[in-house]
């Protein structure tokens, strides 16, 4: 019994450890052409709850590396730009296989620095490690890049890294907490609901969605990326990027339910992205949690 009780100690220290690395770092650096290394944080906010399966064969585990290149060396508001991005493993060899994971083998995230803006755009693979998009920044300022992807033998991976599009950027709005957490967007009105929302334990967030005029329950949502949504947060200070799971795919609404878990206190940014009659929509809330 005493035996046991200190296995469960170990299985915890390690657990706490995989935990605390799942904070991002990241390097900074302007649009210089070439040898952009970005370095995310290697594990999404679900290290936790997996670990114990991950430790178990902790000695096979996959871990890559992430070189961007833009197409541009100055890059200009609204103008068309390609992101390149080069996945390694440790030695620096090209990772071949990726998992697909929510119908795509990576997802991009950009940011604005304030999280103004937002745009999730899906690489297509070149092969040989490397991923390709074009894409448009809207304006001036800093930009932060997530490359979310799960290497084939490993676990889900994020790298981010940060450009910096050319001119005058415009004055970063203010990330403050929304006062209601209802939102009206295509028609849509949807109401953010959680339970015991508190930083450093999982749970359940809940977009409710009704019709804005008629406020009947909306049930009629399609699957979008193979799920009910796709829900992204992040911290203010975008430092954080957080994995979410849908509780329940199948889901056709009103209720639309997603599993996280807040690292630490603070105020984040969550992002839903929904889709109705082929339109995909976004529903933007900020939260503070205790
Ligand atoms: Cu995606």
């Amino acid at each position: 019994m005493k035996r046991f009780a200190l296995v469960m100690l170990a299985a915890a220290l390690i657990l706490m450890t995989a935990c605390s690395t799942s904070t991002n770092h990241e390097t900074k650096h302007g649009t210089n052409h070439g040898t952009n290394h970005g370095e995310g944080g290697s594990k999404t906010g679900n290290a936790g709850h997996e670990a114990g399966g991950e430790h178990a064969n902790a000695g096979a585990e996959v871990h890559t590396e992430a070189a961007w290149k833009l197409s541009e060396e100055q890059v200009q508001p609204n103008s068309d730009t390609t992101i390149d991005v080069q996945i390694n493993d440790d030695n620096g060899k090209p990772v071949d296989n990726f998992d697909i994971s929510h119908e795509k083998q990576m997802h991009l995230i950009v940011v604005s620095k304030d999280l103004s803006f937002f745009n999730h755009i899906h690489p297509e693979y070149k092969g040989n490690g490397r991923f390709e998009v074009k894409t448009r920044f809207p304006a001036a300022g800093e930009y932060k890049l997530i490359a979310d992807y799960v290497p084939t033998g490993g676990s889900a991976t994020n790298k981010s890294t940060w450009i910096t599009v050319k001119g005058t950027a415009p004055d970063m709005k203010p990330i403050k907490p929304d006062q209601e957490l209802v939102k009206s967007v295509d028609g849509v009105e949807a109401t953010l609901a959680y339970e015991h929302l508190v930083a450093g334990t999982d749970l359940n967030l809940t977009f409710r969605m009704v019709d804005s005029k008629s406020k009947k329950p909306v049930t009629d949502l399609e699957p979008y990326l193979g799920a009910v949504g796709h829900v992204v947060i992040m911290s203010a200070d975008a430092g954080e990027y957080l994995h979410v799971h849908p509780s329940d795919d199948k889901s056709k609404g009103p209720d639309a339910k997603f599993m996280t878990n807040f690292p630490q206190s603070g105020v984040y940014k969550v992002w839903g992205q929904f889709q109705r009659n082929g339109k995909t929509f976004i529903v933007p809330f900020v939260i503070d949690v205790p």
